[in-house]
């Protein structure tokens, strides 16, 4: 899906501000508060997650369905134009409304979706309502548990029959379950005839490029394309459909030393600029390679989260966590634990930061965390979340595919690759190929690993590089470094027998900030970087290593429970991006490792 831009063939209009707002207490789809102005509503900005706008438990821990809504008014001359309503992100499953009637349905909190509304436009205002339902179940991603699960509030112990408790959402996964229209809501113009995708897929031949591309169109009319580099002049051109054009002398995209070409694409009237950078991929043995060269992966598992905005789109924060990265000399990191804004894939691109690009399948494991029973269970019978899993491996890559920082996808988060191997086997199998299937570039793809008997794991070793999750001196032998070097050592031996590209995806320490001890123990800051020091003394003794991505770049919100103290504290900023005592560690770190040949 393309995302949407001015230009001289369309216009484009940002819904971005102060919207109207209601949490349905129960009477909102039976009273119709689609039809017309909510009564007594709340103020909420748009985007952003509504949780943290106001106060009050009952509104931060809302549990179902809320109502945006704002009236909209149109240009009469856009009208001669194809009109659509278009959504970045809205958390987790929206209804769309436009003077009472339905627009469109969309399930999945991460990824973006549009519809044509002129059909439903009136001359002067017209009322949009988004309904918005935060609810997270058995098919959902991320899953959760079906609704007031026991663990709710890190509830250790049975609930007591008779106690009526707050309804709310449990979910599977450790990040707070932030909703609301979280990424920009926009409207914006096409010709009747228009372009409706655009695909581009260079390959690296010797000094030039060869690129492949595609087209899509709705309507009658010839293809044609003008590419330029940075410097506006044009280096290549084609025409029709779907062919193919060279680029001489290739300026190559680099991590951390980004170069992007443009493909103007003209059809009929209609006109579109598609970025894209010249850079190849591949896995070759126990390397990962980026441009022909071994890359080692310097980075982080990361979260879209800050205060008040909680999950919503905050470029300030994107330009400054990158800023944050390069201080470090990180290189990367992973989306984690769901597509990030396409405004951050764009800043990636430009920055050349090299990405892991996760869908939102988290929490797929029904013998862990809120849906952990005692008795094993076959977590994809359990489960009804494959089609949707499939869904949204779809739109991820049809969205993301053209980025040059995107180097590998990530099916899913800590499944269920322990306790049912033979079904995970099948799932992930088939997830893997449909990937492969999806990307016109062909990716490599890999899921993220639980901690687990990992030789009983059949699952991580058909990917193409195994990506783990691993906390040996946090959840094992935590606060005993010696044996969880001991433990990480024997593992990463295992792991050598594999025969593929091995990496941490996640690894860390909850870390107080400002909390100092002269012997160290857990929580404190000179643990976390004891802890980090212990895992690099083993990796940097295997040569089939190609990154370490922390667990986490900045302390983030989680829901309350016994587990956590005002949210995860294992990153490596506190929330607000002020560095612990470990980032001054990983940067003189960091600035001593190459983006290439580390492992040479
Ligand atoms: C891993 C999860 C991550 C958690 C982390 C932790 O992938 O989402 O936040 O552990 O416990 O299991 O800090």
């Amino acid at each position: 899906m393309l995302y949407p831009k001015l230009n001289e063939a369309r216009a484009l209009i940002d819904l971005s501000g102060i919207w109207n707002f209601k949490l349905d207490d129960g009477s909102g789809f039976g009273d119709h508060w689609e039809r017309a102005q909510l009564t007594d509503p709340m103020t909420i900005a748009v985007p952003g997650s509504y949780n943290d706008q106001k106060e009050g438990i009952d509104f931060r821990d809302h549990y179902g369905w809320v109502f945006y809504q704002r009236t909209i008014e149109v240009p009469q001359m856009l009208l001669e134009q194809r009109v659509l309503l278009r959504f970045g992100a809205v958390t987790h499953f929206a209804k769309v409304y436009l003077n009472g009637e339905v627009v469109c349905e969309h399930k999945g909190g991460f990824l973006p979706f549009e519809e044509e509304i002129k059909q439903f436009l009136r001359p002067g205002k017209n009322l949009l309502t988004v309904a918005v339902d935060n609810t997270v179940n058995m098919s959902t991603l991320p899953v959760g548990s079906e609704s007031g699960g026991n663990m709710v509030g890190g509830g250790l112990l049975p609930e007591i029959p008779g106690v009526k408790a707050r309804k709310q959402n449990a979910p599977n996964f450790d990040f707070f379950n932030y909703a609301g229209i979280t990424r920009p809501v926009k409207i914006y113009t096409t010709p009747e005839s228009y372009i409706a995708d655009v695909s581009l897929v260079p390959s690296v031949e010797g000094s030039a490029a060869r690129v492949a591309y595609e087209v899509a169109v709705v309507g009658a009319g010839e293809v044609t394309l003008t590419v330029r580099n940075e410097n506006g002049e044009v280096v290549a051109t084609a025409s029709g459909a779907k062919g193919e054009f060279m680029i001489d002398n290739v300026h190559l995209w680099q991590p951390m030393k980004a170069y992007l070409y443009s493909a103007e694409v003209a059809f009929g009237t209609d006109r579109y600029e598609q970025s894209f950078g010249v850079r190849s991929i591949e896995v070759r043995g126990t390397q990962f390679l980026i441009n022909g060269a071994p890359f080692y992966f310097k980075g982080f598992g990361k979260h879209e989260d800050s205060y008040f905005h909680g999950r919503g789109l905050d470029e300030v924060l994107n330009v400054k966590d990158l800023a944050l990265l390069c201080w470090l000399g990180a290189n990367s990191f992973r989306t984690s634990h769901y597509p990030y804004s396409e405004e951050m894939m764009d800043l990636c691109d430009r920055e050349g930061i090299v990405v892991i690009d996760e869908t939102p399948a988290v929490g797929v494991h029904a013998n862990f965390g809120a849906m952990a029973t005692g008795t094993p269970r076959d977590t994809f019978k359990v489960l009804n979340v494959r089609e949707h899993h499939e869904e949204v491996i779809r739109d991820m890559i049809a969205r993301d595919k053209n980025h040059p920082c995107v180097v590998m996808w990530s099916l899913a988060n800590e499944s269920d690759t322990t306790t049912f191997p033979d079904s995970s086997v099948e799932y992930y199998g088939a997830l893997y190929d449909l990937a492969k299937a999806c990307d016109p570039a062909k990716r490599p793809t890999t899921i993220v690993g639980v901690q687990n008997e990992y030789r009983k794991d059949k699952t991580l070793p058909m990917m193409d590089v195994i990506c783990l999750n691993r906390y040996y001196g946090w959840y094992i032998y935590g606060g005993d470094l010696e044996a969880a070097k001991q433990a990480l050592q024997m593992e990463m031996d295992y792991w050598q027998s594999i025969g593929k590209p091995v990496m941490l995806t996640e690894y860390g320490a909850d870390t107080v900030s400002g909390l100092h001890l002269a012997t160290p123990t857990m929580f404190c800051e000179e643990y976390q970087v004891d802890f980090y020091k212990m895992v690099h003394d083993v990796v940097d003794g295997c040569p089939f290593f190609v990154g370490e991505q922390l667990w986490n770049f900045a302390d983030f919100a989680t829901i309350q429970g016994t587990m956590r103290v005002d949210g995860n504290k294992k990153g490596i900023f506190t929330r607000d991006r002020r560095p612990k005592m470990a980032a001054h560690y990983l940067r003189e770190r960091w600035l001593s490792i190459p983006d290439f040949g580390y492992k040479a």
